[in-house]
């Protein structure tokens, strides 16, 4: 496996692991290869126990399953139980929002409602009176509502109906507009077993539907509803890598999705009496550093570090520094415990929803928030004793960087402090400074060199005036390489991208936050819409979506809804279909004719960013922008 476009604390603790012979998720991809070809082409159904059935690829075998389903019923179906799964994913999450908020309101936990400002701006969503009420009377109200959107029976979900007006109105005509979060999902289920929807273009129909109720609704009732808890965030510095991690201190890692603890545990890991405790201990303190999307959270709206991304997980603990690892939700791998047996790392699960066999469980509920914190820090603390000095081997390496953008704060950023508008946006991509804009985000995968995809990617699209927003664990590799810095604007981004992050003083790259802000992302291309002069729905725009080294099923629910948005969506591997040739033509292409975005697939990062390019440049064309200011822009493409 090549390595060499993964940051260097990587790989020094990729060469640590073989040489202490430990076992990282590298060596247990290559120990699973060759792969089920019929799995990755989406040729293998299970849905019945007729089954197993699987496709034959070449035409020589069965062409379809016991019951009769072809290759593009079982890729359809598998692809939609996909989003099903990621749509639950982050709404689930949402859901959890929803509780703690309701919590908050009541007054009977640690929680408090931080933006009260959000808090009403978001209760007019809902059309909730705001006028001389109380933030409690509000948050109530907006409790009631956002718990409705997962279970309403008639009607459709509030939260898209934030989309514009164009998108609505064709959502309605594709019958994809969707009604409620959690029938969107069962739907899903029903339709894909055995004997119900066997039309390819009709499962993905209502396969779009339930990406939509996530991307417009699970992820945006999380995203909006923990500003409001836990703050919206604003631009401020951190830094990311391993090397934030502190030999002399009580290294506590939280690590997964959900922030309503390590919010709390920030805080609490800060007070004086667990500082001294610590102390007393023998460490100079207590260090919380994150990984995956907690880190991504935590990080934007309190400015703590990022130890790593999805990938770096195992090597972590092999550090030998990590006193604690706390996981909550999603993305953690089981093969953690492994690792944590061979140190001293106390591995905790904490969610009522995730447990993995051997390891402590220390359940996690928000009316109890301060004293599980305080417990789950104090055994940190005792553990701290047990660390051996020997075996510990950290990198030093970490990269500051600017994080903290959301829809709201980045394009008042760039609209300077007396123009709280999308308008300099607009008008600089109308001029020809800015080229587009491209969201790239998502998980890394060891089925590619680990960041090849993200880095090289992002830097061609900033060679080529595209300014990016990243998110998930793509924010967390960006961060790692210096992008997420003013100054790297000078050093890698086209002149137009320069002269705005001069201007305003931005990185070419914006961290826009979690796996569930990807809806910031939605809101961002809908204010652009709103601003006018770029055309009159999404699809109009200069805009391009990107997941390089996908992995989850998440990733598969997000490029859905990006692409049931209007956007151009470009992924590494392909979605696992590739044995249906129906289904192929359909996503990559006709699909696009429907609602205006579709996906593409590219394995090689810096034509799959061209590819991004040209299809912004498109967009130009058709709105009939000014040529782009600075000629070089454009040689790039210009010489393939
Ligand atoms: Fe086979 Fe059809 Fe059952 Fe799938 S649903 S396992 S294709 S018989
Ligand atoms: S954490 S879903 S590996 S981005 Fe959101 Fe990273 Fe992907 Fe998990």
């Amino acid at each position: 496996m090549d390595h060499s476009f993964s940051d260097e604390a990587t790989q020094k603790m990729i060469k640590f692991a073989a040489k202490e012979n430990m076992q990282t998720v590298w060596d247990r991809f290559e120990a699973m290869q060759p792969q089920c070809g019929f799995g990755q082409l989406g040729l293998c159904c299970r849905h019945c126990s007729m089954g197993p059935c699987r496709i034959d690829p070449f035409g020589d075998g069965p062409q379809v399953g016991v019951c009769g389903a072809d290759a593009d019923t079982i890729a359809a179906r598998h692809l939609c139980r996909m989003i099903a799964a990621g749509a639950a994913a982050h709404s689930d999450h949402g859901r959890t929002v929803v509780h703690t908020l309701q919590m908050a309101a009541e007054g009977d936990s640690a929680y408090k409602i931080k933006d009260e400002a959000k808090l009403r701006a978001v209760a007019e969503i809902y059309g909730l009176k705001t006028k001389d009420r109380s933030a409690k009377e509000i948050a109530l109200d907006l409790v009631s509502e956002a718990k409705n959107e997962f279970g309403r029976q008639d009607g459709f979900l509030k939260t898209a109906g934030t989309a514009p007006e164009t998108r609505i109105k064709l959502w309605k005509e594709l019958n994809i507009m969707p009604r409620s979060i959690d029938r969107e999902v069962v739907e899903t289920m029903h339709r894909t077993h055995m004997g119900v929807d066997a039309e390819y273009r009709h499962l993905i129909n209502h396969g779009m539907r339930t990406s939509l109720a996530d991307g417009w609704g699970g992820s945006m009732v999380a995203t909006e509803l923990q500003d409001i808890l836990y703050g919206t965030p604003n631009p401020l510095k951190s830094s990311a890598n391993l090397g934030v991690m502190d030999e002399a201190k009580i290294n506590v890692i939280v690590h997964g999705h959900e922030p309503a603890l390590s919010d709390i545990i920030a805080e609490i890991a800060t007070s004086d009496e667990m500082d001294k405790k610590a102390k007393d201990a023998g460490a100079t303190g207590i260090n919380i550093a994150g990984i995956c999307c907690t880190a991504n959270e935590i990080l934007m709206r309190r400015g703590i570090p990022v130890a790593g991304s999805f990938l770096q997980q195992e090597l972590a603990i092999m550090t030998g520094v990590v006193d604690m690892m706390i996981v909550d939700v999603q993305c953690i791998m089981p093969g953690l415990k492994a690792v944590a047996d061979c140190f001293h790392t106390e591995l905790v699960t904490t969610s009522d929803k995730a447990k993995i066999p051997g390891v402590k469980h220390i359940e996690f509920h928000e009316t109890d928030a301060i004293k599980t914190s305080k417990e789950i820090i104090e055994i940190a603390i005792d553990n701290y004793s047990r660390r051996n000095k020997e075996s510990v081997y950290l990198p030093s390496e970490k990269e500051p960087m600017v994080a903290g953008f959301t829809a709201e704060s980045v394009f008042d950023f760039l609209g300077g402090k007396y123009r709280a508008t999308y308008r300099p946006l607009n008008n600089a991509i109308k001029e020809g400074r800015l080229r587009g804009a491209a969201g790239v985000i998502g998980c890394s995968n060891p089925n590619v060199p680990y960041e090849s995809g993200h880095i090289q990617m992002v830097k061609e699209l900033i060679k080529n005036d595209v300014l990016v927003v990243v998110t998930g664990c793509n924010a967390i590799s960006c961060a790692k390489h210096g992008l997420l810095q003013p100054e790297s604007a000078f050093k890698y981004a086209g002149k137009g991208l320069q002269e705005i992050c001069r201007t305003v003083g931005i990185p070419p790259v914006l961290h826009m936050g979690s796996c569930v802000d990807n809806s910031r992302i939605l809101r961002v291309l809908s204010n652009i819409v709103a601003e006018g002069g770029l055309g009159n729905d999404i699809s109009d725009l200069p805009a391009a979506g990107a997941a390089p080294e996908w992995m989850s099923e998440k990733a598969v629910s997000i490029g859905f809804y990006f692409v049931a948005s209007g956007v151009y969506t470009m992924i590494g591997k392909p979605l696992p279909m590739m044995g249906s040739k129906k289904m192929f033509n359909y996503l990559t292409d006709e699909i696009e004719a429907e609602v205006g975005g579709k996906w593409a697939f590219e394995e090689d990062p810096v034509k799959a960013a061209h590819k991004m390019i040209r299809h912004i440049d498109k967009k130009r064309k058709l709105l009939k922008l000014k040529p782009m200011v600075y000629e070089q822009a454009l040689k790039v493409l210009d010489q393939e």
